[in-house]
């Protein structure tokens, strides 16, 4: 079974400058391209993870500024709003003929008290041996010891990728790839390939946007740390511009950065 997972970055569905604004032009086309791929290679498994965009960073700001915790309040609420934009999601999803089942990641995974994650795996296979794509997203779970943490999509995102043996982890962003240092830099190099045990040196930016909660490219890459296989393909590439989630499916050439041990 060859399996994929897509990430969707927060700033690739939603407008992260404006509080609950959802790009649904680019999430029509996006599905279009999925679905393309999907029926044209129906032997392949597709597992979709997507970020909290304005919706779960803005909502988790709001908390955090208010309360400086996370508390049941923040969990039951930024769980329902994450959920809102994945159900959105999955409408245009459906609609373009991809069977998506949203499993909502506060009910999959746990936090255990060593910082690892606790997942229902078995259910995850299931869905795809029975030609689901299942939907995850970037959330709020509970810890074994009571507390309420964020989950980036990009943590679940590696984590499912090694414990699955995905063949491939495409993350879609709003920039071209890894570049040297922040993009908007005059001398700022997009890398063409980058191995995780050199990064250290060759990237130090760390660029987030207004309310980003959990990190940016630097946190992604750093993650992929005792996750990536020598087996597993990992892209970093722009889901803005058209055809090139279809490109990254399908294995063809992209503009974008290969991800190596
Ligand atoms: O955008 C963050 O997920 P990410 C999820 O993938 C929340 O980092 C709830 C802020």
């Amino acid at each position: 079974m060859e399996l994929i997972i897509l990430k969707l970055g927060g700033s690739v569905i939603c407008d992260k400058s404006k509080p609950f604004s959802i790009r649904r032009r680019v999430l029509r086309r996006i599905a279009n391209e999925i679905s393309k791929f999907l029926k044209e290679e129906p032997e392949k498994k597709l597992i979709i993870i997507h970020g909290g965009g304005s919706f779960g960073h803005y909502a988790v700001q709001e908390y955090l500024s208010l309360k400086g915790i996370l508390d049941l309040e923040a969990l039951v609420n930024v769980e329902r709003i994450m959920l809102e934009l994945s159900t959105t999601l999955a409408d245009y999803f459906i609609d373009a003929g991809i069977p998506i089942s949203i499993l909502t990641t506060h009910s999959l995974v746990m936090i255990d008290d060593e910082r690892e994650l606790i997942i229902n795996t078995r259910y995850i296979e299931q869905f795809l041996r029975m030609g689901v794509v299942p939907m995850m997203y970037g959330d709020l779970i509970i810890s074994s010891k009571g507390s309420i943490k964020v989950v980036s999509g990009d943590t679940l995102a590696w984590e499912l990728a090694y414990r699955l043996k995905a063949n491939k982890l495409l993350f879609a962003t709003s920039v071209d790839g890894v570049y040297s240092s922040k993009p908007e830099f005059p001398n700022a190099i997009l890398l063409n390939e980058l191995s995780l045990s050199s990064m250290i040196n060759k990237v130090t930016y760390s660029e987030t946007s207004v309310y980003d909660v959990t990190g940016g490219m630097f946190r992604k890459l750093i993650e992929g740390i005792g996750k990536i296989r020598p087996s597993m393909k990992v892209y970093i590439f722009n889901g803005l511009r058209a055809g090139e989630i279809y490109r990254a499916l399908k294995d063809r050439p992209l503009k974008g950065t290969v991800i190596k041990p």
